[in-house]
């Protein structure tokens, strides 16, 4: 069999975080998360079965990739394969078209083009939630890539759900990237680092589902100036429990404070902006289009930020022609 399959995900940015695993066997994550899907952040992902192969294969921007990330695409391979019963080893060529080297997550993109790419190689149908579900597995956060606008993750959930457009609530995301000298901790490591150490684990594992709430209850109802506020305490709070793990989980450049200080001042002249950070020194900022320009070039101005990247919110994921 040499079936091939290409498809096209985009990034999320989750406005309610999830952080911490109820499940590591079958990657089920401890609170529930809702995202905004990214149009400016897309993976392009080629899968090809070829029988002349002896062991799967990865490339990233056209690179040849081995050790973890070539054994977590495997592990996703492996799930197709048994699905319909086939043993041919698979090239897979993933390339995103926006800088990796600024550090930017592209495991939930990437994990998404992947399971849309692989299941369509392998000739099996699914549904966009069915094809969520293999995703997780092999990234939590990728199983909300699969859909556009916003969209969330239960607590323990098998597959994301689309929340709302983006065209019905059209807000749009600044990403500032910053300078960091740290090398990054991997989110699954930092993830278990936190829940077996931080004392603070307990007391994020509580708050999130309430805050969650309130961001996928402001989505529904279009209300920024009650989005923003539980935007920021969802990305502080998840941080608070990783800066009290032991040794602590710092993801803060001076950078990063200083773009969280610049949209604080925005505000206080009287402009509408809110921040969130993940797993690294960058921080989004979820902004109206009106004032998406103004707000870009004064973050583009901030010591420490190399660029500043803008997106509105993207689509469902995609199938292309190989
Ligand atoms: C999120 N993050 O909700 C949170 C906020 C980072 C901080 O999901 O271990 O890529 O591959 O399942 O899902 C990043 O972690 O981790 C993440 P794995 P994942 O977006």
């Amino acid at each position: 069999m040499m079936g091939v399959g290409k498809a096209i995900a985009h990034s999320n940015i989750a406005l309610a975080k999830y952080w911490g695993k109820a499940d590591t066997v079958r990657n089920l994550t401890a609170v529930p998360s809702l995202s905004l899907t990214l149009s400016a952040l897309r993976t392009i992902t080629t899968v090809r079965f070829d029988e002349s192969l002896a062991a799967d294969e990865l490339h990233l921007g056209g690179v040849q990739v081995s050790g973890r990330p070539l054994q977590r695409i495997g592990k996703l391979l492996d799930n197709v394969r048994a699905q319909v019963g086939l043993t041919t080893r698979a090239s897979v060529d993933s390339v995103n078209d926006f800088p990796t080297a600024a550090g930017l997550a592209s495991s939930a993109s990437g994990f998404a083009a992947l399971a849309m790419a692989a299941t369509r190689a392998a000739g099996l149908e699914l549904s966009l939630a069915e094809i969520s579900a293999i995703a997780r597995a092999g990234s939590a956060s990728a199983a909300r890539s699969l859909f556009g606008g916003y969209v969330s993750l239960g607590a323990r959930a098998e597959s994301a759900e689309p929340v709302a457009s983006g065209q019905d609530f059209p807000l749009e995301m600044l990403v500032a990237v910053t300078v960091s000298g740290e090398k990054e901790t991997a989110s699954t490591d930092g993830m278990g680092h936190t829940q077996s150490t931080s004392p603070y684990y307990a007391a994020w594992v509580q708050a999130a589902p309430p805050l969650y709430e309130q961001v996928r209850d402001a989505v529904l109802a279009r209300d920024f100036e009650a989005l923003g506020p539980a935007v920021e305490q969802s990305a502080l709070a998840m941080h608070a429990s990783m800066l009290a793990a032991r040794p602590a989980l710092i993801y803060f450049a001076p950078a990063t404070l200083r773009v969280m200080e610049r949209v604080r001042a925005f505000r206080k002249s009287g402009g509408r902006a809110y921040f969130t950070m993940d797993a690294g020194p960058h921080v989004k900022v979820l902004v109206e289009p009106s004032a998406a320009g103004e707000l870009e070039l004064e973050l583009a101005k901030i010591e420490g930020v190399t660029r500043v990247l803008r997106s509105a919110a993207g689509p469902d994921a995609y199938w292309v022609e190989p």
